[in-house]
């Protein structure tokens, strides 16, 4: 059994980054051997049940009404459009359904209300539910879960010390808040962040050490390769070395070794060759479809291809319901 740890210091964070990269992939791997199969990975669905119009200021999200990106808003979809497509994802083999709101909190109230019988709704299709609806209070995650809601995906997205150049509408100590509630509430986490901001290698593992210093450790680890947007202020942020992102999701895996490790935003601007590099390293799953939230994701055919290239399966979803 891996031990887990809890107090990783950045110092030997850095130092499992920074070993050669042969060094890294081959302990990395070693660690996902002992806790996961190396041959599978897990899908998820994600639908954006209310897009766009979002209060925050986000530096990297089409949807905050801040920014002028073209994108086309919409209110809570009707609860018929997400049961269809909760079962269309179930048919496509995800095994979650993730439904996100560009909200800054949860409101009280009939929208909540609507949230909740459609989490109970999708759930009974034989689905995890995940919901990202922003933050939210104790007696509210308490609400979700007892509704079915599995798992809560609230991002800290960076280091404590970057934060403040990406998003100046909510805090660190907010975010770090609602997973308090999150986990008290006895749902899951699904807490990561995003790469590519401009931020410094040591911003990164500040990130990974903020997430592994959560006790218990977020049961999955999304991390996200910035899609740049046009119109947000992170249009034109400095590219990524993709190399390094492989260093990112391996260090994850190292330092969280039970957790889901997902590779997340990025995979359609990505090569086949680094999202195969990503699951050698540990990341042992994906967003499925076409669509992020907002965003052009791979879709079905290209993953498919791609797994038979390598040998690797999907997680098959539960057949029943
Ligand atoms: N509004 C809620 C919130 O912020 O928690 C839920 C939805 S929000 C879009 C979920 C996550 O998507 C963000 O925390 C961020 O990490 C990620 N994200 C948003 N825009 C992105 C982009 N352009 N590239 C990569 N990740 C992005
Ligand atoms: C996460 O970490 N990545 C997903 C999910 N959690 C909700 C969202 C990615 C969004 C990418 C930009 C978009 O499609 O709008
Ligand atoms: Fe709003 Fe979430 Fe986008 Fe921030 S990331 S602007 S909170 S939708």
């Amino acid at each position: 059994m891996t031990d887990l740890k809890y107090d990783w210091s950045l110092e030997d964070i850095k130092a499992l980054y920074q070993q050669p990269f042969p060094d890294l992939i081959y302990q990395a791997q070693t660690v996902h051997r002992k806790n996961f199969s190396a041959l599978q990975v897990q899908r998820s669905t994600l639908l954006s049940i209310k897009t766009g119009g979002c209060s925050e200021d986000c530096a990297y999200c089409p949807q905050s009404s801040r920014y002028d990106t073209g994108l086309e808003r919409h209110k809570l979809l009707p609860k018929e459009v997400i049961y269809h497509k909760a079962e269309e994802a179930k048919k496509s083999g995800s095994t979650r359904f993730c439904m996100g709101a560009a909200w800054r909190q949860i409101k009280d109230g009939p929208e909540f209300d609507n949230i909740l019988e459609i989490v109970e709704g999708v759930a009974a299709k034989g689905l995890e539910v995940c919901c990202t609806l922003g933050m939210l209070t104790d007696s509210q995650a308490k609400r979700l879960k007892a509704a079915g809601c599995y798992a809560y995906n609230h991002n800290l997205d960076t280091s404590p010390e970057f934060y403040g150049e990406i998003i100046s509408t909510r805090t660190y100590e907010d975010r770090l808040q609602t997973l308090k509630h999150v986990r008290s509430a006895g749902m899951t986490i699904c807490c990561g962040g995003i790469v590519g901001m401009g931020e410094s290698v040591d911003d990164r593992l500040g990130l990974l050490q903020q997430l592994a210093s959560q006790n218990p450790h977020p049961e999955s680890v999304p991390i996200n390769m910035l899609v740049k947007v046009q119109g947000t202020p992170l249009e034109n942020a400095p590219p990524l070395e993709p190399l390094d992102f492989v260093r990112m999701v391996a260090t994850a895996r190292i330092i969280m070794p039970k957790s889901m490790v997902r590779l997340s935003a990025g995979r359609n601007e990505m090569s086949d060759e680094t999202q195969a590099l990503c699951f050698l390293a540990g990341a042992n799953s994906i967003f499925a479809g076409e669509k992020l939230l907002t965003t052009p994701n791979p879709g079905d055919d290209r993953d498919a291809h791609l797994l038979a290239r390598l040998g690797m399966s999907f997680v098959e979803s539960r057949v029943e319901n």
